[in-house]
């Protein structure tokens, strides 16, 4: 009886592959493709996202239906399907999440960065994919004339879909529909509605900006108003109360500045020597981290100016570059600062030459403002860069009556760092004993965290240059130096594995079965991505080591303390007031770290850091307010609400 129906069931499939060549190569085709996404980035194969990515196929194969020239219709699904699969491949290698739409707004600076994606990102597998445009071609120029119409079954293709989300929906693990309405978390969108899905859904909220007159205006705006009453901010005055004010400050944002590199020796050499002796005579925060989303460099600007979350949707600097916002560049000019920024890349990278105007700057000086004597990356060196900054802000505090502040953004330490070799000679080789003969071993030479090195020593000594130069232009003495890694570098988590577990005694790379082996699991990576911030002045003399865990966020609260400004909206902390079990920085995934755990929200998974029972109850008053922190920012971002609050 059994085998009877198992040879009905496939003689139907049979019967249906006959009459329907070119769907049954589309629903499987697009099917394994589904598949082969997940295998080449994730690697999760959550069984309730393959019903979705079934039964998003299928809805489509049933509206073929409908359709009168149905290769066509299978033709352009199709590739739009494989597009989605190429491009989430390519990107989540690079970016460890997935591609938005809102990205094509901003593919323009993508494209700048493309030998960075080019270098790091593409393998072959990730364009597997396409062996179904090419099949589908085939299949569709066999059967010219298209599939008979049958309208009326296109309900049945329907009807099934239904049933595969129902079950989909019934399977473990739940997950809120709350998240796909946010989607704050790609990869647990991704993970567990699928890739076609996900992609709809970032679609849909990608274009949620563009219709938010018509939808949610209201209510954001009243949840907002609501927040802030509710977390009324006391300022709270403290010993570094107004210690700045009235001083000039020169923040520079470092490219790529990530923390591990501070301290770090090869061959009893210093990486950043130079930091090292602003941080052994100033304020360093090292605990500190970035919260970037796709903006990356821009959202770090953001976020250090507003002391709000980066946008979920796209970028500041390119979707709400109109948008009224409190920064710190409007704070200080209305307390008679002169504010300015410089940047050796082309002005309008990441929007910046409109956006930069917009927070308050009174001018931007771009690689156009300077002589391009030595490129490097994306434009002009780092040294050439600095050495030009100096009498241009020579000429500045000569010119302007009352203090300045201005933000120098460096470039040269852009990954991939290509030319590093041209640039610095710093050693990363090893050289090791054995048997009484010195052997020298390449170790990270010819490696990117070997080029990365090298980079961060080059750029740490153009900043030493700098500073020696404003020195000698009497620069120094009424200047705040402020300095910031913008995020992390994005390096793999191999090239770390690989630096803390090079064995040069026997040229191989240790396991964990070795007694030796230095464990760098996926939450040392993502704890390892902090950067540095160091806050100093010429008269400082001791060091000052505040490891409250800290984020860009809490910039504005910290450093605004000491220059005697204040944003009502900011959503950070001065962490000079708080203790360091009330630190949080909180990610736009809503993921989180405090003194005591690093919280991943993708796993769902709190990661101890300290000794101690955590209960559940620490976990979802954190979680709460993480999830508060980042609806304020997204919805104040997207309504532009600041002008409108309370
Ligand atoms: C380019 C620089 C790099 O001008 O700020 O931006 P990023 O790729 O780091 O966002
Ligand atoms: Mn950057």
């Amino acid at each position: 009886m059994k085998n009877i129906n198992i040879n009905n069931f496939f003689d139907k499939i049979r019967k249906f592959k006959d009459r329907y060549p070119v769907m049954s190569i589309y629903i499987v085709g697009n099917f394994i493709n589904a598949i082969l996404v997940r295998l080449f980035t994730t690697g999760h194969f959550q069984v309730r996202s393959i019903f979705f990515d079934m039964a998003f196929i299928l809805v489509l194969a049933g509206l073929s239906l409908l359709v009168k020239r149905k290769n066509l219709f299978y033709g352009i699904t199709t590739f739009f399907m494989v597009v989605i699969c190429v491009a989430n491949s390519l990107y989540y290698n690079y970016y460890n999440s997935f591609i938005s739409v809102s990205l094509l707004a901003t593919s323009v600076f993508v494209k700048d960065v493309g030998d960075a994606i080019v270098e790091m990102v593409v393998r072959p597998c990730d364009f597997s994919y396409l062996w179904l445009l090419i099949t589908m071609f085939w299949v569709i120029k066999k059967n010219k004339i298209g599939e008979r119409d049958n309208k009326k079954k296109y309900s049945v293709f329907l009807w099934i879909s239904l049933i595969l989300m129902v079950i989909g929906c019934a399977l473990p693990p739940y997950t809120s529909f709350s998240r796909l309405y946010k989607l704050w978390n790609r990869v647990m969108v991704f993970d567990s509605w699928g890739p076609y899905v996900y992609q709809v859904d970032d679609l849909v909220q990608s274009l949620r900006p563009t219709f938010n007159n018509i939808f949610g205006y209201d209510k954001a705006l009243k949840d907002t108003n609501e927040y802030y009453n509710e977390n009324k901010k006391i300022l709270k005055k403290n010993e570094y109360t107004g210690i700045f004010e009235g001083k000039n400050v020169i923040v520079i944002h470092a490219e790529s500045l990530q923390g591990f590199t501070i301290g770090l020796k090869f061959n009893d050499k210093e990486v950043t020597p130079n930091l090292n002796k602003l941080i052994n005579s100033g304020m360093y925060f090292d605990n500190f981290y970035a919260q970037v989303g796709v903006g990356t460099s821009s959202d770090t600007e953001f976020t250090f100016a507003t002391s709000l979350l980066p946008s979920n949707n796209g970028t500041v600097f390119v979707n709400y570059y109109n948008d009224k916002f409190v920064t710190m560049q409007n704070l200080l000019k209305n307390k008679g600062y002169y504010v300015f920024s410089m940047h050796g890349n082309v002005g309008d990278f990441w929007n910046r030459e409109t956006m930069h105007m917009n927070m308050g700057y009174d001018k931007f000086y771009s690689k156009s403002s300077f002589v391009v004597d030595e490129e490097y990356g994306l434009g002009l060196s780092d040294e050439s860069f600095f050495r030009q900054v100096v009498p241009k802000i020579k000429e500045i505090s000569e010119e302007v009556p009352g203090p300045f502040y201005g933000t120098l953004i460096t470039l040269t330490n852009h990954t991939p760092w290509k030319d590093a070799y041209k640039y610095s000679n710093f050693d990363v080789s090893k050289t090791v004993n054995i048997d009484g003969v010195e052997v020298k071993r390449d170790y990270l030479e010819n490696t990117m965290m070997g080029r990365y090195i090298k980079s961060v020593n080059y750029m740490d000594k153009a900043i030493g240059n700098f500073i020696n130069d404003m020195d000698k232009e009497g620069l120094l003495d009424d200047t705040v130096i402020v300095i910031y890694g913008d995020h992390d570098a994005r390096m793999s988590k191999g090239q770390f594995d690989y630096m803390y577990n090079y064995d040069p005694v026997t040229d191989k790379v240790l396991t964990s079965l070795d007694d030796d082996y230095t464990e760098f699991n996926d939450y040392d990576y993502e704890l390892s991505r902090r950067v540095p911030f160091i806050i100093w002045t010429k008269d400082m003399k001791t060091s000052k080591n505040i490891n409250t865990p800290m984020g860009m966020i809490d910039v504005l609260p910290t450093l605004g303390n000491m220059l005697n400004v204040y944003n009502k909206y900011a959503l950070g902390q001065d962490v000079m007031s708080i203790k360091k079990e009330d630190g949080i920085i909180v990610f736009r995934d809503s993921s989180y770290i405090t003194d005591k755990i690093y919280y991943s929200a993708k796993n769902n998974e709190a990661y101890t850091l300290s000794s101690g029972v955590i209960s559940d109850d620490y976990i979802s008053k954190r979680s709460e307010y993480a999830d508060d922190i980042i609806e304020v920012s997204n919805n104040i971002i997207t309504y532009d609400l600041i002008p409108k609050l309370n």
